[in-house]
């Protein structure tokens, strides 16, 4: 029996991550390389041209594993029966931008997802909101469909996690491939915190292996200030390591972790003590296809401190769309 193709839809397609996505989805990096599949593209209208510009280019890439490319500015077209939806397109903050301004911007774009997702995405969709700010889109997005599961409502912090095991494995001397058991905690902000305490290197704990200077002066403000130190190198925003770090997100998510976990943000059940409904980033493993928190982690009062600062901030951006009757 051959694969059937999965539909893929990319939000902001026409955007610069949609361009370093969609050549790689079509390539077999998202679901696998057995896996068919059916892409949609969704832009507004001022950025319909670049997204055709993008089809016409995935068109002459030939690649075997894509069966179509549609390219349209209406969400109910664009969620029809999809599958994987990876939400891009946000609306940044733009100069003088007050937030309560932002999240009312944003929430005019992912209530109306939300709810055509709602209304026509297949049963087992899956949504990786990347678009900033990521977490609370997520929330948006999920209560605009109460007929999806809130778990399938998910947040990208997976760039901050492999910035962070990539920090690690250089200062350690290291392979990536050594370091497991590294935790990216609460928003997709400044305010996250990247935990090493339950991290091992080849299986040493990494608390042997690095001191508290290195620890709360290097480490922690790089990984969470990365995004602003590729602006100020790059003179402009990370690109092609988010749309990495999406892939890694779904490939984990539908094909499993196995043992090791992994960071993404996801709707707390209130573990770790965050209230439940947030879409916070914790400790996951995928199992069968659903991420499960990792339970049980002991956290001192280091850790605690600063998980609770994180998820204070979700709180505030939970009770402003709250206020501004988008959740
Ligand atoms: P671009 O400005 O290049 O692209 C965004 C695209 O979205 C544009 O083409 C725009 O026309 C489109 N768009 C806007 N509103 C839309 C809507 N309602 N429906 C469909 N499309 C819409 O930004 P890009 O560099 O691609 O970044 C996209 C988003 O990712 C931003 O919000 C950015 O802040 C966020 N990021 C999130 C990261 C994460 O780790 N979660 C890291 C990278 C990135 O900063």
């Amino acid at each position: 029996m051959p694969t059937p193709a999965r539909n893929v839809t990319v939000t902001g397609a026409g955007g610069q991550i949609g361009y370093a996505l969609l050549f790689r989805i079509a390539s077999g990096q998202l679901l696998g390389p057995d896996v068919p599949i059916t892409l949609r593209l969704l832009e507004i209208p001022q950025g319909l041209n670049a997204a055709e510009g993008a089809a016409l280019e995935l068109h002459d890439g030939a690649f075997p594993l894509l069966r179509s490319v549609e390219v349209t500015d209406d969400a109910t077209r664009a969620f029809e029966g999809v599958n994987v939806a990876l939400l891009v397109g946000s609306r940044p903050r733009g100069p003088g931008m007050e937030r309560a301004d932002l999240l009312e911007a944003n929430g005019r774009i992912f209530g109306p997802q939300g709810r055509a997702l709602n209304a026509g995405a297949a049963d087992d969709v899956r949504v990786l909101v990347v678009g900033n700010p990521a977490n609370t889109n997520a929330l948006i997005a999920a209560a605009h469909a109460p007929d999806v599961p809130r778990e399938r409502f998910t947040a990208m912090t997976r760039l901050d996690h492999n910035r962070g095991v990539a920090q690690l494995a250089a200062h350690l001397e290291t392979p990536v491939s050594s370091v497991a058991g590294l935790t990216i905690w609460g928003n997709h902000s400044a305010t996250q915190y990247p935990d090493v305490f339950h991290a091992t290197v080849d299986g040493r704990p990494v608390n042997d292996l690095v001191d508290e200077t290195w620890l709360t002066q290097t480490f922690i403000p790089r990984v969470a200030n990365r995004g602003s130190e590729i602006i100020r190198v790059r003179g402009g925003s990370s690109v092609a390591s988010a749309a990495n770090a999406a892939l890694d997100h779904v490939f984990d998510w539908v094909n499993g972790t196995g043992d090791a976990w992994t960071s993404a943000a996801v709707a707390s059940d209130g573990s770790y003590g965050v209230p439940d409904g947030l879409v916070c980033s914790f400790p996951v493993r995928s199992v069968d296809g659903h991420w499960r928190i990792v339970q049980g982690l002991e956290i001192d009062s280091f850790s605690r401190a600063r998980i609770d600062a994180s998820v204070a901030e979700l709180i505030d951006e939970r009770d402003a769309v709250r206020t501004l009757g988008l959740v």
